[in-house]
C-alpha cells in the first residue's frame, strides 16, 4: 500500500477518527495528516473534518487506481493485484507483459484511456477516456492449451451478470459479443502464451462501454453504452468490482468442473438462436441457423443441406 491508501484504509464512512490516532498509525506528525487529506481531496475524495473529532470519509472519486477499488472488492484472488494507469497503448498488452514478469494469477490492468486499444485480428477498440473500463486479467489456469478458448465465453457471462446487477438486459453473441438493445456494449480479446502442453498465462481482456454519451460516425449504428442503456451513469469502479466478482466465479467454475456450466450460463444471455446467421472462419463462410452451442462451447450451424456444422472459432453475422 502507497501512503494514499494506507489513509484511507484508516478513514472510515460511519464514523470520526481522530487526527491523533491516524497521525500514530502512519507515524507522522498531526500537521502530515492535514496535508495528506488535502491531497486526497484534490484527488476527489470527499473527507468531512470535524474540530477534535477528526476526519471522515463522505465519498470516494469514480477512479479506477487500486485504494478506490479495492474498497468495492469482494473477491478472493482477481484483482488482488491491481495495476491503474491513465493511458497504455493496450491493457492487454500491459497485462501480458506483467504476466511475463511475473504477475501472480488473478492481477489486473485497468487504463483511463487506451491509445491502440485492440478487437481481434488487428481491429481497433475505440478506447476514450475516463468514461469507460478498460480491463485485462492475467490468469494462469492449470489447462491444456487447447482448453482455453471457453474463458472467452466465462468473460462473457461475467460481463453479462454484472450488466444485469447494473438494471440492464444484456445479449450475448456468439464468440465474444455483449449486446444491448441490439448494439455492442462490451467486447472480449483474450490472448493465450503456451506451449504445445503447457499455458503460461492467460490475458483475458474486457472492454465495455460504461458512461460513454456518443460514439463516432462508424460506430454509432452498432455501439451503445451502459449509460445511454439505462439513462444514468454508473460508478466506474463499483462496475469494475461486480465484474471482477462475477470473473473470478466463473472462472473458479470453469477450472473445477470444465466448460459445461459455463456454456449452460452463457446460453442463458444469448438472443440468437434460432435465426439465420453468416459465420465467417478463415477464409470460409457458412450460412445457416445458428442452433445451439455445444459442451465445449463450440457453435452448431444448421447449414440449408441440414447438416449440423461445428464452428470452433469465427465472426458470426445476424
Ligand atoms: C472485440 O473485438 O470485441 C474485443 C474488444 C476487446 C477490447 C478490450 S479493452 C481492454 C483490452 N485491451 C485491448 O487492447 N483490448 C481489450 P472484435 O470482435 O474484433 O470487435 C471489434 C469491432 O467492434 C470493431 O471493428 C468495431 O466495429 C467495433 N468497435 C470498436 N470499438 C468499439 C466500442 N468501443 N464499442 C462497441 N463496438 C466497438
Amino acid at each position: 500500500m502507497d501512503s494514499d491508501e494506507r489513509l484511507i484504509a484508516l478513514l472510515r464512512a460511519d464514523e470520526f477518527v481522530s487526527g491523533e490516532a491516524i497521525a500514530e498509525a502512519l507515524g507522522i506528525s498531526r500537521a502530515a495528516v492535514a496535508k495528506r487529506v488535502d491531497r486526497l481531496r484534490e484527488r476527489g475524495f470527499a473527507i468531512a473534518a470535524a474540530p477534535r473529532r477528526g476526519y471522515r470519509l463522505d465519498g470516494t472519486p469514480d477512479a479506477l487506481t487500486a485504494d478506490v477499488v479495492a474498497g468495492k472488492l469482494t473477491t478472493a484472488w482477481l484483482g488482488r493485484a491491481w495495476r491503474h494507469e491513465a493511458s497504455v497503448a493496450s491493457t492487454n498488452d500491459e497485462a501480458a507483459a506483467w504476466a511475463r514478469a511475473g504477475a501472480p494469477a488473478g492481477a489486473v490492468v485497468v487504463a483511463d484511456e487506451q491509445t491502440r486499444g485492440r478487437g481481434r485480428l488487428g481491429r481497433r477498440w475505440h478506447s476514450p477516456p475516463g468514461a469507460s473500463l478498460y480491463l485485462s486479467a492475467v490468469l494462469r489456469p492449470p489447462l491444456a492449451p487447447h482448453r482455453v478458448p471457453p474463458l472467452t465465453l466465462a468473460a462473457g457471462v461475467a460481463v453479462a451478470e454484472a450488466l444485469v446487477a447494473f438494471d440492464v438486459v444484456p445479449a450475448l453473441k456468439w464468440p465474444n459479443d455483449v449486446l444491448l438493445d441490439g448494439k455492442k456494449v462490451a467486447g472480449i480479446l483474450t490472448e493465450m502464451s503456451a506451449d504445445l502442453d503447457r499455458v503460461h498465462h492467460v490475458v483475458v481482456g474486457i472492454g465495455v462501454n460504461l458512461n460513454v454519451d456518443a460514439f463516432p460516425e462508424e460506430l454509432i449504428a452498432i455501439a451503445t453504452s451502459l449509460q445511454i442503456a439505462r439513462g444514468a451513469p454508473v460508478s466506474r469502479a463499483e462496475f469494475a468490482a461486480a465484474l471482477c466478482a462475477r470473473l473470478e466465479h466463473w472462472v473458479d467454475q470453469f477450472v473445477a468442473d470444465g466448460a459445461v456450466a459455463v456454456v449452460a450460463a452463457w446460453k442463458q444471455h444469448a438472443r440468437f438462436f434460432g435465426k439465420r446467421v453468416s459465420v465467417t472462419a478463415g477464409r470460409d463462410r457458412m450460412d445457416g441457423i445458428a442452433e445451439d452451442l455445444d459442451d465445449d462451447g463450440a457453435l452448431k450451424l444448421r447449414l440449408d443441406d441440414g447438416r449440423v456444422q461445428r464452428i470452433v472459432a469465427g465472426e458470426l453475422a445476424i
